[in-house]
């Protein structure tokens, strides 16, 4: 009975969104969910703000990073899952990790370490 119930409080809530943010590089830290092509007006959540330092995006799907709210800053990137990035346009093969069904991004690579605000993530 007592492995039981260890059992149940080790379980992890699954993450099922499209996008993930991580606060610390190669998905480390607190995570922060969004689910594809919801929260179209979406800026990143109170504490978020120029925080994120690694992203991670499922196959078939895509995050649009901005430096400032309301979709604004000089430095907008686009990252695919299927491990594809344009930034400062230019389209290339990132080197980001495939994990999970998706590809993860480290954000200084893109000089946007700790400085976007806001994002979208959508089918591609
Ligand atoms: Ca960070």
């Amino acid at each position: 009975m007592k492995r039981f119930f260890l059992l149940i409080f080790l379980a992890q809530p699954a993450l099922s969104a499209e996008c993930l943010y991580y606060k610390e590089p190669n998905r480390g830290g607190t995570v922060l969910e969004q689910k594809a092509n919801q929260n179209a007006d979406y800026n990143l959540a109170s504490g978020w703000g120029d925080q994120v330092s690694s992203v991670w995006v499922k196959d078939g799907y895509y995050a649009v990073l901005f430096e400032h709210p309301g979709f604004r800053g000089s430095n907008t990137v686009y990252v695919y899952g299927s491990g594809l990035s344009f930034a400062k346009n230019v389209w290339q093969r990132t080197g980001g990790s495939t994990v999970n069904g998706g590809t993860s991004f480290n954000l200084d690579r893109f000089g946007l370490d700790n400085l976007i605000s806001a994002t979208l993530c959508l089918k591609e």
